[in-house]
């Protein structure tokens, strides 16, 4: 802010000679800019999520950046407003209440608050497990009990507040399995940045971990992230790493 009102200083100093209505023009398109800017920095006024909190797990939100999304740690708010799946049923949490003669999804020692996170929402989401996948090797090894969202269809979308500790450039490393989707980042409701799976991993259980886009944020504070998503992987986190 400060940087836009010394431009607009010097030009009203270099601009002496030029038309009084153009001079006036050109002021006025920097002062919009200068208005846009912190506007375009922050939640939009109408957003009716709210940042999801924890009190089983210790976690009380927003997530923080630089740092960890959980994309299962998706905002409150429900369907249409901090997510749109295109199922009501959470099928992970649904699947992990079924046995198969390979065995049950909810494994044993699983605490249920993983096992069934957030079941009665639409967001599809699972947790890593023994024989699916650590059974083949990753080619990066995801965490144990790992959350993430999967059963991920055409349009959906999740919207996350984060707390912006320092604007600036960031690159996004996430850890995912199967392939690509062409996803995309949205901030404050304006499109960000687009997400590029490197590797096809070949299965939905098969996990790797990869740089997959940058994203510059312009102001710190709270901030609204929408990852848009269409069928492919599962997906875990983002890590948002500070490039400058
Ligand atoms: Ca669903």
């Amino acid at each position: 802010m400060a940087g836009i009102i010394k431009i607009i200083m010097n030009y009203c100093k270099i601009m002496k000679k030029i038309p009084d209505k153009f001079h006036l023009q050109v002021i006025n398109l920097l002062l919009i800019a200068f208005i846009q800017l912190p506007l375009n920095a922050q939640i939009p006024s109408d957003y009716k999520g709210k940042p999801f909190y924890d009190d089983t797990l210790g976690f009380k939100g927003p997530q923080a950046i630089p740092g960890r999304i959980e994309l299962a740690y998706y905002d409150f708010g429900g369907e249409g407003v901090a997510y749109h799946d295109s199922t009501t049923t959470n099928d992970g949490a649904k699947l992990n209440h079924q046995c198969f003669d390979y065995g049950c999804h909810w494994r044993p020692g699983i605490p249920y608050h993983i096992a069934f996170f957030r079941e009665n929402e639409g967001v599809d989401i699972s947790y890593t497990k023994d024989w699916a996948d650590f059974k083949k090797p990753n080619v990066v090894e995801p965490m144990v009990n790992q959350l993430y969202i999967g059963w991920e269809a055409d349009g959906e979308w999740t919207n996350y507040t984060v707390d912006v500790k320092s604007a600036g450039r960031y690159k996004i490393i996430t850890v995912y399995a199967n392939y690509d989707n062409n996803s995309e980042l949205w901030l404050n409701n304006k499109f960000a940045t687009k997400l590029y799976l490197p590797k096809n991993t070949g299965y939905y259980h098969q996990w790797d971990q990869a740089t997959v886009g940058e994203i510059e944020f312009p102001a710190a504070g709270l901030q609204l992230i929408t990852l848009k998503y269409n069928r492919g992987p599962n997906l875990a986190y983002f890590d948002f790493v500070k490039i400058y």
